[in-house]
Formats: C-alpha cells, structure tokens, sequence
C-alpha cells in the first residue's frame, strides 16, 4: 500500500482534503531524487503532533486523505496533462487538493485545472528561482520554465528569488518579485504581496525557497534563503486576506541522512491547512 499523509486512512470521498502526490523527476537539471519527495514527505508526516498549537485545532478531523499517484511519465506534456485530469475531477467533487512534487514542472497542470474552475485565479510561488525561462534542454515544460507556463495561465506573485538568468529579466514583471535580498529582515512587504493577488489564490511552495541550512534536501539548494516563520507569516496573510483554493509543495529530494527537512515539508503542509481550515471543525 502507499503511504498516506499522517498515516490517516480516509477516502477521497468523505475527506475534505486530498492530497495527490505527483513523483515526476524528468527534467531537473543538478541532483535527481524528487520523484521520492512525495513518499519522504507521506512517511515523515506520520510523525507529527496533530494539534496545531497556534490555531487551537485539529485539522485532520476535517479528513485528509492521499490519493493514489499520477505515475505518467512518458514525457512531461503527458505528466502535466495527467495531473490536469486529476485536478479536475477532484475539484469537480469540491475536494481541496494539495498537490505534492516532484519537481517543479508538476505545477502547471494542477494550477490549469483550478483555473477552470477560479477564472479570477492568480498564483502565488515561494522559490529561489524565478522559473521564468521560455524553454530548457528542449522542453517548454522543463522545471526552470514553469513560472513562464503559468503566466500564460494567470497573474503570478514572486517570492524569496534569488537565483536567474540574464535572459529572464525580460519576462520578470519587477512589481510583482519580491527578492530575498530586498525581504531579508522584514515584514512590511507581506501586504503589497498580498494586495497584488486576486481573491482566488493558489500557492506554489518550492522547497528551496528556504535557507538551505534548514532544507539542504532540494535539487538546486541556494543559500540566503527565507526561514520558517518568514514563510509562514506570508502565507498566513494570504489566507485572512484572499480565499486560498489549493497549494502545491515541490522539489523534495530528500537525504537518508538527514530526515528533518522531510518532516519541515510535511509540518508546512499541515499548518497550510491548519490556517486554512483549522477551527471550522469545531
Ligand atoms: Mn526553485
């Protein structure tokens, strides 16, 4: 049997929350090993405490359950297409659906299904990259090209970039990043983050927009990166301020020998869910 996210064996059917684990790991560049990301991430949740201390809840009784893997990978136009599908039609049954990476390129299909379903959809992606390339190695859906496939879907909101290429800055909208090196240290920028997002707001976690020193187990670590709270306070106020309709969180490579940034990945995931819903099941 697969692992299921905190060991919880509710079905698709009764749970609020599903969450669809994509193991895609066909274009990333540097260290292979994010197709075991959503399995890394499933074992290490087991392992939480369910009660959210900041929220005063227990999310779970909201029922969180794991679907059974998109496992298409013939190439990464049949990936993306697959997990559209299955987007959809979780959707169609008024699932809130977390998507699980893989690497970043397993972004885009979940994010045109909520399209469909949110036209006034706009993105927001915690990342070290701006993923902005038009294509990379041959493949417009390579991982270092997803932001630019998603701002042909809706308006996006960057967040903790660090790292790009010369050639992406035509394709960077300036407004709309907000770099590490200019957030370092502060909080005033959370709101202009969130005044550029429309009501429907879907989150695009990829994992090294941390510090690497507190997730080192990603395929292009990057120094200089947010911390936990960093990350949180921004997310909190999306979700007091906008309707947050789902999130993704990509680009777990993890490390046999260090099993922490597992469970950081499998923690965020749940205090997601615990700002968004926690509370309701009282
Ligand atoms: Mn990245």
């Amino acid at each position: 049997m697969n692992p299921t996210y905190g060991g919880f064996l509710d079905t698709e059917d009764t749970a609020k929350v599903v969450i669809l684990p994509i193991p895609y790991d066909g274009t990333s560049t540097w260290m292979k090993g994010a197709d075991k990301g959503p399995n890394a991430l499933l074992d290490a949740s087991c392992n939480l405490e369910f009660y959210d201390i900041e929220t005063d809840s227990e999310v779970y009784i909201q029922g969180i359950a794991t679907a059974d893997p998109v496992l298409v990978s013939t190439s990464p136009d049949a990936m993306v297409d697959a997990s559209t599908q299955r987007v959809r039609d979780l959707l169609g049954k008024d699932k809130f659906v977390v998507c699980l990476g893989g690497e970043h390129s397993v972004s885009v299909g979940p994010i045109r299904a909520y399209k469909e379903k949110y036209p006034c959809l706009s993105v927001l992606q915690f990342d070290a990259h701006t993923d902005l390339r038009q294509s990379y190695e041959g493949s417009i859906y390579n991982h270092a090209c997803v932001m630019a496939r998603v701002k042909e879907i809706c308006p996006i909101v960057q967040v903790g970039i660090r790292s790009m290429d010369s050639s992406e800055k035509q394709d960077l909208v300036r407004e709309r990043v907000f770099f590490a090196e200019d957030i370092y240290g502060r909080n005033d920028y959370i709101s202009k983050v969130v005044d550029l997002l429309t009501d429907d707001v879907y989150i695009t976690i990829d994992l090294d927009v941390f510090d690497h020193s507190i997730m080192p187990s990603t395929g292009t670590p990057e120094p200089g990166g947010m911390l936990w709270y960093d990350v949180l306070s921004v997310i909190k106020e999306v979700v007091r301020r906008k309707n947050l309709v789902g999130f993704d969180i990509v680009e777990l490579c993890p490390s046999e020998q260090n099993r922490s940034p597992d469970f950081l990945a499998a923690k965020l995931l749940y205090k997601v869910l615990s700002y968004r819903f926690g509370g309701s099941e009282k």
